[in-house]
């Protein structure tokens, strides 16, 4: 372990030997003393996300072989950042890594009656767009959004598009190229798809078939009653997840001794103003209506619980954007403090006198307004920084 603590920090790590060639290089590094410490160890840990990694930082005592210490990994910032065993079951705050994937977006009800293409032309000059939704926790928060006061149908940004593509329910994946279609099929006589012993057809959304729902939390759940695809969707949705998505041969193994199943994929031809290809939908029972003349645009409505349905675009109703609002202007301003004797400008008590302060000099000012008054954090969360050898300290603070 000091080994290997030492050539991390003086070079890059301990050796790893692929072949003869090298093991031969390093035979003649070593001077003849009876061994040395290469890289290789023992190792039985991995990574949640299954990537096969080796690296390892474990503090000087860790992994420790005693069976009581615990299966999971917790990492130290007072240990500079090593590793030691802990029980999985210990309550701790944690890390995760990549992109967020459902990030919230602030959502802007605007009572204002326009044609989707105004609507549309609005949000994107003031706000980034219409509104999009991914999720259920999505339409929850677009049917708050609306003034409690308006019943009618309220535009969001999912419009008609000429182009057809597979999607699932979901709307997490894309269907992967070894998709499971029955030889011959899709034949284009459905937009919904079923499973049976195996593979793939394309149905009527409106034939009723026992359905398979995904649970984060338990998994693939059969259903036997016999319903349409879409109350499948919204059966699914309720108890448990949605609709299941298959992605691997293995997940089609689980459902391929049943009979005809609704699984989560359909035909969908819908495209969200931004662009962005989510395939979450949460149309109303009858929509999105085949007939034609029933519209391009697409509306949401609070009686409807938030449900979906298609109007013609030249409609003129309110809408909601999402995004930050452009118009709110954010003036970003650096204040250096002196201070003779004891400073204490960390003290949050402190900077939120300061911060009263200089309110009150800005209303004596005339400049009282709707303004927000905030410090900036800089990266390590402190506000105020130490000039270099001297005792003034200076920082940024938010006008709004
Ligand atoms: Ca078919």
């Amino acid at each position: 372990m000091e080994a290997q603590d030492y050539c991390r920090q003086n070079y890059i790590d301990l050796p790893s030997i692929h072949n003869s060639e090298e093991q031969y290089q390093l035979n003649s590094t070593v001077p003849s003393v009876s061994w040395v410490w290469i890289g290789l160890f023992q190792d039985s840990w991995e990574w949640s996300d299954k990537w096969s990694r080796s690296f390892r930082h474990w503090a000087a005592d860790q992994p420790s072989q005693s069976s009581a210490s615990g299966d999971c990994v917790g990492m130290s910032r007072a240990n500079s950042g090593k590793w030691a065993q802990y029980s999985c079951d210990l309550k701790q705050p944690f890390i995760c890594y990549g992109v967020a994937k459902f990030q919230s977006q602030e959502y802007h009800y605007m009572n204002e009656s326009m044609t989707w293409q105004e609507a549309q032309s609005y949000c994107k000059a003031r706000f980034n767009d219409l509104a999009t939704a991914d999720t259920m926790n999505d339409v929850n928060r677009l049917v708050n959004t609306v003034d409690p006061g308006y019943s009618g149908s309220v535009w969001i940004g999912l419009h008609a598009e000429t182009e057809y593509r597979w999607v699932w329910s979901m709307g997490d994946s894309v269907l992967s190229q070894d998709s499971m279609w029955h030889p011959g099929q899709p034949n284009g006589d459905g937009e919904c798809v079923m499973s049976l012993n195996g593979s793939w057809y394309d149905e009527s959304c409106s034939t009723v078939l026992p359905f398979v729902c995904f649970n984060d939390s338990t998994g693939f759940m059969i259903t036997k009653t016999a319903v349409s695809w879409r109350d499948a969707q919204s059966y699914c949705r309720q108890h448990h997840t949605d609709l299941a998505s298959i992605s691997s041969p293995e997940q089609q193994n689980l459902i391929s001794d049943k009979s005809s199943l609704w699984i989560g994929l359909f035909l969908d031809s819908w495209e969200w103003s931004d662009q962005k290809s989510l395939s979450f939908r949460h149309w109303e029972a009858d929509q999105p209506s085949q007939s034609s003349g029933s519209g391009d645009c697409v509306a949401m409505s609070r009686k409807e619980s938030g449900k979906w349905a298609r109007y013609s675009c030249d409609l003129q109703q309110p809408f909601i954007c999402y995004g930050d609002d452009k118009l709110i202007r954010k003036q970003i301003a650096k204040l250096k403090f002196s201070c003779t004797g004891k400073c204490t400008l960390s003290d949050p008590s402190l900077q939120m006198a300061i911060l009263n302060e200089l309110s009150e000099k800005l209303k004596s000012m005339g400049l009282e307004s709707d303004r927000k008054l905030s410090w900036r954090k800089n990266e390590d969360g402190e506000v105020f920084h130490r000039e270099n050898k001297s005792i003034s300290s200076s920082t940024d603070c938010n006008f709004q």
